[in-house]
């Protein structure tokens, strides 16, 4: 991957009012400035064709958002309509409150949409989820009417449990059926789900729970990826009873017992542990819906950002369910009976935008596979998607440099034919991965939609429409129907034309995050202040003079690890809770297949000796604290860290000195002690 970062020198703390490191790069990629242009053929079934198709639409989605949102979710089932003037927001904090609203007064349900609507325009029998085990020849199918059964089963135990609308379950799940349903089960009675990601530590599983109090946990014995398996049991009892220390404590958890890990192997706690399979079958499989208001919540999912603890993003049900729905039918041309395949996990924004609702809302069929993309070998990708004819493959860079890395003819040799369209998400794309995927897996006849989104967005937010128009490797090309993005300089202002700046949003669209769970104050201060009008992405782009974006990656102190956002601060609190550490600083740096990788600065105490298996006890602290993807690559023995005289990390020289490029440091007369900077080369490698 050749990449070239430009330092920003003209982003300074001053102007952007945050501290100096939070805002310190724009990088762009070199060889994908050339422009390369790929003119994959595709006919789209919804008929946007042509770039003038586009704009036609885009330009009324503009002109007119209540208008055309109203119009696009009119394909739903809403049990009160919304009101005349049903969309409103405020993206400025002088004016008041920050706000979004959408389809206000109307009441609707996303389970109903996913679920009962599908099963009443005949596609009771049609599959919805197509599953996919670890080991090859595990697999599992259910039709929408299972899932729709399986679901008002779980809702039912919800609310024997005391689970209401508005309480929130914690969902601890590896990959199975039963992940989707328990999202579906909290959606249909309007308990907002908490879905926390397998591969997160106890520690991390812990501070979700508590975050959003879950009487309730949803769990499993353990989960197949790779060779072995994960123990999910354990480390959920482990996070309970830090909880509980904590003077919280989880009254129920139901407990699926995966076939990886037998319930012999694990302990259950009586009167709080229930097994799956010995409650959920007793339930009536039909359950009465809750019909929520439009801005009621539907979820939360926590999210790293670059400074504090991981933040609760909260999406609601009306917006939400639009954005995800249109833009899935659009972005995929994804129509009912597809045979879609999104690798994300549902413990990411992915999963639940784009592998559940988006997929349900269209009556597609969505491959959910379990395991690792590489197990028992490279091939697994290509063979899952010639056993279940994949129409459309959804997935992301770091993924594709891995089976790059490993050469032709794992993807050769498996039939790929039923691929049409295949997308990318969670990084920018190199433009050698961008061709390797569109020549070698998608046989150089399907278009490739590179995605750009977050968390906080709910949806994809700019993406080229297959088809529509030729494509860029490395682009992320235009703004979906209804998204208004603007490049902004340090000030604040908006750069016209072609140019370079910080991406932000103008306006809002229907799934744009409502606020942070708790903390409304500090989802105004992360996304709304630093430029005073606009919704900031935290991500550095171009755009060209065709008007494509280039995404440059984030302009804040968060790491793209592939694809997961990792937050510097978090990283150095779990490194600082070693007693032998006094001090640590994180940067990211450029990484062959993970798009960056975590490099550790440690300060030790005096005495403290620098040993290989002192930096082995510390990344087995941040996996025990965050999780295993957090892990630095590079541990870094610091003397001293570069420090300004106000005694802010110059994080710039860090990233200089990870990357061996210290002849480009810049300018240092600003540090305290300038000399750090020779001690930390000489410690380079130790
Ligand atoms: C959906 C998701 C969001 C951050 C985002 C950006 C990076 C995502 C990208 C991309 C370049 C793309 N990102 N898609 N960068 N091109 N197509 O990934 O959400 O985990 O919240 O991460 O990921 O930096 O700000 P999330």
């Amino acid at each position: 991957m050749e990449r070239v970062r430009v330092l920003a020198g003209h982003l300074t703390a001053d102007c952007l009012d945050i501290n100096e490191p939070s805002i310190s790069r724009i990088s762009t990629n070199a060889a994908s400035s050339q422009g390369n242009t790929v003119d994959a053929r595709y006919h789209a079934r919804t008929g946007i064709n042509s770039r003038g198709d586009y704009e036609k639409m885009y330009k009324r989605s503009i002109q007119d958002p209540a208008g055309f949102w109203q119009e696009q979710a009119q394909a739903f089932t809403w049990q009160r309509k919304w009101e005349q003037k049903h969309m409103d927001f405020n993206f400025d904090r002088w004016k008041g409150e920050i706000g979004i609203e959408f389809f206000k007064g109307g009441t609707t349900n996303m389970s109903y949409n996913c679920l009962d609507r599908n099963v009443k325009e005949g596609r009771g029998s049609q599959i919805c989820f197509l599953w996919e085990g670890n080991d090859v020849g595990t697999d599992r199918r259910m039709t929408y009417q299972q899932v729709l059964d399986e679901t008002c089963r779980v809702a039912n135990w919800l609310k024997q449990e005391g689970v209401r609308k508005g309480d929130c379950v914690a969902i601890y799940m590896p990959l199975v059926c039963e992940l989707p349903i328990a999202m579906l089960a909290c959606a249909r009675i309007g308990a907002l789900h908490s879905v926390v990601f397998g591969g997160f530590s106890a520690e991390a599983l812990a501070s979700r729970i508590e975050g959003c109090r879950s009487k309730v946990l949803v769990t499993a014995t353990g989960g197949a990826r790779g060779k072995k398996p994960i123990e999910l049991k354990k480390i959920a009892d482990a996070a309970m009873d830090i909880s509980k220390k904590n003077g919280f404590q989880v009254k129920s958890v139901l407990l699926y017992e995966h076939p990886a890990m037998p319930k012999s192997k694990v302990s259950s706690q009586q009167g709080r542990d229930v097994w799956y399979h010995e409650v959920i079958p007793k339930q009536s499989s039909s359950c009465a819906v809750e019909w929520l208001d439009a801005e009621a919540p539907l979820f939360l999912l926590y999210t790293s950002g670059s400074t504090g603890k991981p933040k609760g993003v909260v999406h609601t049900t009306g917006g939400y369910m639009v954005m995800a729905a249109v833009s899935t039918k659009y972005v995929f041309d994804l129509q009912p009976g597809d045979v879609y395949w999104c690798t994300a996990d549902c413990g990411w924004i992915t999963g639940h935008t784009y592998l559940t609702y988006g997929p349900l809302l269209n009556g597609a069929t969505s491959v959910v596979y379990e395991g690792v993309p590489t197990h028992p070998d490279p091939s697994r990708i290509w063979q899952i998607v010639e056993k279940y004819k994949v129409r459309q493959l959804y997935t992301a860079p770091t993924l594709i440099r891995t089976l790059e890395s490993h050469g032709d003819e794992f993807v050769t040799r498996h039939n790929r034919s039923s691929l049409k369209i295949l997308g990318t998400v969670g990084e920018p794309i190199n433009p050698r991965a961008w061709e390797w995927f569109y020549k070698v897996g998608g046989e150089g006849r399907c278009p490739i939609v590179d995605t750009w989104w977050q968390t906080e967005t709910g949806g994809i937010l700019i993406t080229p429409l297959p088809g529509a128009w030729a494509l860029k490797p490395g682009s992320a090309t235009l703004p979906f129907f209804g998204v208004h993005p603007v490049l902004v300089d340090d000030k604040g202002r908006e750069i016209d034309g072609s140019g370079e700046g910080i991406l932000c949003m103008k306006t809002a669209w229907p799934s744009t995050i409502r606020t942070i769970y708790g903390d409304h104050k500090r989802m105004e201060e992360t996304y709304f202040s630093t430029f005073n009008g606009y919704y900031f992405t935290g991500d550095g782009s171009r755009r060209d003079d065709q008007g494509f974006y280039w995404i440059t990656g984030r302009v804040d102190d968060v790491i793209n690890v592939s694809g997961h956002r990792v937050g510097t601060a978090e990283v150095e609190s779990a490194l600082q809770s070693h007693e032998q550490v006094i001090e640590a600083a994180v940067v990211g740096y450029d990484h062959n297949i993970k798009g960056q990788g975590i490099y550790a600065y440690v300060g030790l105490h005096e005495g403290v000796e620098r040993s290989a298996q002192l930096k082995k006890e510390l990344k087995a602290l941040v996996r025990r604290e965050i999780g295993a993807f957090a892990a630095p690559d590079v541990l870094h023995w610091a003397p001293g860290l570069p420090k300004t005289r106000s005694g802010k990390i110059m994080r710039r020289v860090l990233r200089k000195i990870a990357t061996k490029e210290e002849s480009q440091l810049g300018d240092t007369s600003t540090l305290a002690d300038p000399s750090v900077v020779d001690k930390l080369l000489e410690t380079r490698g130790q």
